[in-house]
């Protein structure tokens, strides 16, 4: 059967389901830079810089395993510019095929335009599932069936269960799941952040650097520093580092943040992970080694397999569940405008400067920046949920919507009314101060409860507590702090509820 494969920008796997049975004596390989995926948001300059060089690469490793590839410029003037255009261009002009075959695409925007395609295109399509990650769409729904609550703990565990991963028989190594308690530690005075393994840009990524600067200058995001893998050998290079050097204090300081220091003991991996140049099963068994060598210690270990085998997992399996109208929930009700310091970095709130700034110079910031720094900050202000999903979609450089709606639509705003998460991760500036060096350098005092100088996430914290009471009140996991607040003198609650919507607005950018 002759076969059009295409690849999209984000399957560059070798071991890729519609590549299993490429035929390199008569299938081609279509990849195709389009503006359709360039422009559905206006993603990181960084972010098309690493996607577009890392499908050129793509290309060529195809090229030198005896496959005919076909592959589409951005500045191709016969260019379609959609993925549907180009793969009907290459059966008219390389045809005839007797079916067309991908791998599922990661999103329900393509996987409509694949549906759409089955209908108009003429040949046969055919929709392959994405063996690259280890629980299938109907394993997860099988094992959502009936549960009250679909809880990431009780998932992972049968994601252990299933790979072996730190297994002794039945039980887990060291006899317990979970070393969360263990990885949430400060980072020690003194202590510098290790040294990281960056990938200087060879000529192909620097002609990809400039054509992108020509065609998006006004994207968010700048390119100098550019230091992403964008082919499998520099993405082994990065992780054979990480998992040799850096794990050990990755359970530790999983939770730390540092001014300055945006990588910390973090893998750097899942952009990498993402497009399909690591193998995440391959990265989970690694560590595993390391700690069956002694190299690394189990909660660094069971830490990293934790994020892979159970969040990663959990939240494409909560994406495909939950439909494409998840997006559309607004639990909340949050109607705000997110904020321009969102993009500028021109704030007075130290935690959130740090932040962006990195977010703008390397397209990363870590986890917990993500989720208690800008994610926090925008649930507790009421930013309209499409604003936040859109801005996280634009700024980080492993952003796709499959893994990103859910930890910003579900974790950090909590629009999906818990979905992802059984509570809101709010927090006042004391949670930041305690796992950061941010406070002391901040214009803002961290433990001034109210005033002018008081930390804005203070005052926004029991702020978003009351205005969300009728929402939020019965949830048990929420009990303590609302009994704090029930507890307050009535002129503690109009102050936080004045001052509390002044700075809302302040930062906001409202009217008073
Ligand atoms: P490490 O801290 O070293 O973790 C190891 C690996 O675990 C990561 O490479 C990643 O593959 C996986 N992982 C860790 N946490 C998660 C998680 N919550 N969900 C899924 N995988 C996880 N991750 C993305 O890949 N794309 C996104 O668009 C994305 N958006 C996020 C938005 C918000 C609001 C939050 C709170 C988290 C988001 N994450 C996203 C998850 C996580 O922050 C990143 O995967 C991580 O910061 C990537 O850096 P790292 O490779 O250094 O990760
Ligand atoms: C992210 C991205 C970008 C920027 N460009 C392309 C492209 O030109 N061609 C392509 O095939 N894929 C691209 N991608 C990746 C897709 O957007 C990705 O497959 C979907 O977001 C689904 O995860
Ligand atoms: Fe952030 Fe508040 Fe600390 Fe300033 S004082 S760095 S605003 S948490």
């Amino acid at each position: 059967m002759r076969t059009l494969r295409l690849v999209l920008g984000d399957q560059l796997s070798d071991t890729l389901s519609s590549l299993v049975e490429l035929d390199i004596r008569q299938d081609v390989v279509l990849l195709a830079e389009v503006m359709a995926e360039a422009e559905y948001v206006r993603h990181h300059k960084q972010k098309l810089v690493m996607v577009f060089a890392a499908m050129r690469r793509f290309a060529d490793r195809l090229r030198d395993r005896g496959a005919t590839v076909r592959y589409v410029r951005l500045d191709d003037p016969a260019n379609t510019q959609t993925l549907d255009g180009e793969v009907r261009r290459a059966v008219s002009e390389l045809g005839p095929f007797d079916r067309v075959v991908l791998t599922e695409p990661g999103e329900w925007r393509l996987h409509q335009l694949v549906e759409d395609m089955k209908w108009t295109l003429g040949e046969p399509v055919e929709v392959l599932e994405d063996a690259r990650f280890l629980c299938r769409h109907g394993e997860f729904a099988a094992w959502a069936e009936g549960r009250k609550e679909l809880r990431m703990e009780f998932f992972y565990r049968e994601m252990r269960r299933k790979t072996g991963l730190l297994m002794d028989g039945d039980r887990p190594v060291g006899g317990q799941w979970n070393f969360d308690k263990e990885n949430r530690k400060r980072l020690p005075r003194g202590i510098k952040a290790p040294h990281r393994v960056w990938i200087a840009p060879d000529d192909l990524t620097r002609s990809v650097i400039a054509e992108v600067e020509a065609r998006f200058p006004d994207n968010f995001g700048t390119t100098a520093r550019f230091g992403w893998a964008t082919g499998h050998e520099e993405a082994e290079r990065l992780l054979s580092h990480f998992i040799a050097e850096i794990l050990p204090g990755f359970g530790d300081y999983e939770d730390a943040m540092a001014k300055g220091s945006p990588f910390l003991w973090h893998g750097l991996i899942s952009a990498a992970i993402n497009i399909g140049l690591v193998d995440p099963m391959d990265a989970c068994r690694r560590a595993e080694a390391a700690w069956r060598t002694g190299a690394a210690p189990l909660n660094a270990v069971e830490g990293f397999v934790r994020q892979i085998i159970g969040w990663r997992e959990f939240v494409r399996g909560i994406y495909w569940l939950q439909g494409p109208d998840y997006k559309k929930t607004n639990a909340l009700a949050a109607e705000g405008p997110l904020p321009w310091f969102y993009w500028s970095g021109e704030t007075d709130m130290a935690c959130v400067a740090d932040v962006v700034a990195h977010t703008r110079d390397y397209a990363y910031a870590h986890h917990i920046q993500r989720l208690m720094v800008t994610g926090n900050l925008a649930m507790l202000l009421g930013v309209a949920p499409a604003e936040v999903d859109d801005w996280y979609m634009v700024v980080f450089i492993d952003a796709f919507e499959w893994v990103e709606l859910p930890n910003t639509h579900g974790m950090a705003t909590f629009a999906d009314g818990g979905i992802v998460g059984s509570k809101p991760y709010a927090a006042g500036g004391a949670y930041i101060d305690r796992m950061s060096d941010y406070c002391g350098g901040c214009r803002y005092e961290v433990k001034a409860k109210s005033g002018p100088d008081a930390c804005p996430f203070n005052l926004l914290y029991w702020a978003f507590l009351d205005r969300n009471a009728d929402r939020l009140k019965a949830n048990p996991r929420l009990a303590m702090p609302y009994r704090t607040l029930a507890g307050f003198t009535p002129a503690r609650r109009a102050e936080i509820e004045r001052e509390g919507e002044t700075i809302r607005r302040r930062l906001l950018g409202l009217a008073p």
